[in-house]
């Protein structure tokens, strides 16, 4: 097997990251469609790897996943639905009611049954920032699912969602689905750190950049790694207190983490979604027929290995 090195992602870069990227030239040129200040927003991309918009999310989408969410921790038995407690991968149908309340837990790919989901993901802030970053229609990789604080020490999301055909092709919306406490276990991140010059390449071995089930290095020593690059970049963590109706965006190599959880009481509620672009989308995750939701310029296909998953109430009621 070929080993994905550096350079792999280097030259599968999107525009926005090549070193003489004309951000000005690219906004003249299609400024009639922007919906925000694109200029601003596409330069603090470029130098910081995050942008977030205010007041962007459709709150009435958020209650209905809220709605589903709880229909799910309810019914869980009935759902075939990934799940992840603690680093252990199953069938949310194997966990119990107690593993599901714990911190950590995540619901994985949670827009394949609920529309509403599908529809956070496809939030038109979002895909619109993401046509301009990719050159292309945004197309949803992943979601996942937080009750609580994930406590996930630092690290950048490509060695680990590296299905895509464009390594680089990556991002990341984070949706809070409630305003966020200081003591609940926050997302933080380290603006300026998605820049390969300050956070470099970590090597899981054999010159590797991505993690494979045979990797010799941890996700332990790439936390470790990581901090001590943005201690030697005296890069501080920025902690987000988003309300609800915000929206984060980040880069596919920004370092960011989740946060101590301070009051264990606290629920964490929050939605992510990876992105690729259409380009970089892999094959082997679209159906034949295409089918999905599409909504605002970006798409979420069904998967082709959940044929007939019993949907959430958000879907069914359509
Ligand atoms: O929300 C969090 O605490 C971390 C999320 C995260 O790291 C990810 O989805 O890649």
């Amino acid at each position: 097997m070929p080993v994905t090195t550096a350079q792999d992602w280097i030259e599968s870069r999107p525009w926005i990251d090549r070193e003489f990227a004309d951000v000005h030239g690219y906004v003249e040129k299609v400024s009639g469609r922007a919906r925000h200040d694109l200029q601003r927003k596409l330069q603090e991309w470029r130098e910081r790897g995050v942008v977030i918009f205010e007041r962007a999310v459709d709150v009435s989408l958020i209650d209905a996943l809220l709605d589903d969410v709880e229909y799910l921790r309810k019914h869980h038995r009935d759902f075939e639905l990934g799940a992840e407690i603690k680093g252990v991968q199953r069938s949310i149908a194997e966990f119990s009611a107690a593993d599901l309340d714990s911190d950590g837990v995540k619901f994985n790919s949670i827009h394949s049954i609920s529309h509403a989901a599908a529809m956070l993901s496809l939030t038109a802030e979002v895909t619109a920032f993401l046509r301009h970053i990719f050159k292309s229609p945004p197309c949803v990789l992943q979601s996942l699912t937080f009750y609580r604080g994930s406590q996930q020490p630092a690290h950048i999301d490509y060695p680990y969602v590296r299905c895509q055909t464009r390594l680089a092709h990556l991002a990341a919306s984070w949706i809070p689905l409630e305003d966020i406490h200081a003591d609940s276990g926050p997302l933080a991140y380290y603006p300026g750190s998605h820049r390969t010059e300050l956070s470099g390449f970590f090597d899981w071995g054999q010159g590797s950049i991505l993690m494979e089930p045979g990797s010799e290095r941890t996700p332990r020593e790439f936390a470790d790694y990581l901090w001590s690059r943005m201690r030697a970049c005296a890069i501080e963590r920025e902690i987000f207190l988003p309300k609800r109706g915000d929206v984060l965006i980040w880069h596919g190599n920004l370092v960011h983490e989740g946060t101590a959880i301070r009051d264990p009481a606290r629920t964490r509620k929050s939605y992510v979604t990876h992105y690729t672009s259409l380009q970089g989308y892999p094959p082997a995750h679209r159906r034949a027929d295409g089918a999905g939701v599409s909504a605002h310029g970006g798409f979420a296909y069904d998967y082709p290995w959940l044929s007939n998953p019993r949907k959430l109430p958000s879907s069914s009621q359509r």
